[in-house]
């Protein structure tokens, strides 16, 4: 039998990207910088968020995406930032309507913030897939992870305009490369700007919150 194949103009992608761009709209609309923030279950995501709301205050609102529980979303609370938790019930991604969802259960016009944290789904290949409609993509990778990381799950590291390399204070009991993490990265990727931190002590921190301050002005210049 012949192999026939049929080609289908469309992007399975299209409709999300169709929403993605209708929230990035509205994230303009209200002056705000959005940033996806994506890496491996665990490797410290909902802790740099906690050590950033110190730093940014309320100008910090934050989504949050998990497959179950609202733990991530009342750890945030406590720090008392705006958030809103997403249970995604099985899928290991955040999409954009979801994302739309969460925008208006977050109220953004009455919150008077400039930078909207998205946590996605503790996973380090799907949501690079997948626009939410936020301005920049960041990765984290800890030392407990390996530093060969970045060329085993390229899809991610690829689409970044931030490498953190975080849990800074366990460098010195571990085997991990920040140098090779960097250098593979670039390989891969010529636009984008690492920050070495440690969510724990808080070193570099703030360093990555004025780079989305940063940002959030150039978007409104
Ligand atoms: N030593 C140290 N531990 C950290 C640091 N950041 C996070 N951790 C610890 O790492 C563990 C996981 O941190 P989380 O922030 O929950 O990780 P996460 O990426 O949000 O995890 P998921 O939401 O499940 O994907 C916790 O025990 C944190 O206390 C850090 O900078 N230094
Ligand atoms: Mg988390």
């Amino acid at each position: 039998m012949t192999d026939r194949r049929i080609y289908i103009g469309t992007s399975v992608t299209a409709p999300n990207d169709e929403v993605a761009a209708q929230n990035r709209r509205a994230f303009e609309e209200r002056n705000l910088l959005a940033v996806n923030v994506m890496s491996s279950p665990g490797s410290g995501k909902t802790t740099l968020i906690e050590a950033m709301a110190g730093v940014l205050r309320d100008r910090m609102a934050v989504i949050v995406g998990d497959v179950q529980t609202r733990r991530d979303a009342e750890r945030i609370e406590a720090t008392g930032c705006p958030v809103h938790q997403i249970e995604t019930g099985g899928a290991c991604h955040l999409d954009a309507r979801r994302v739309a969802v969460a925008m208006k259960q977050l109220d953004l016009p009455s919150l008077d913030c400039r930078i909207v944290v998205i946590e996605n789904v503790g996973n380090l290949v799907c949501p690079a897939s997948f626009d939410l409609g936020e301005h920049m993509k960041a990765a984290l990778l800890s030392p407990p992870e390996g530093d060969d990381k970045v060329l085993k799950y390229p899809a991610l590291f690829t689409r970044i305009t931030a490498l953190i390399i975080t849990k800074l204070d366990l460098l010195p009991h571990m085997e991990f490369d920040v140098e090779r993490v960097v250098r593979e990265c670039a390989s891969l990727n010529d636009d984008f700007e690492t920050f070495k931190l440690s969510a724990r002590t808080g070193e570099g921190v703030g360093e990555f919150c004025e780079f989305l301050l940063a940002n959030q002005s150039a978007l409104t210049a």
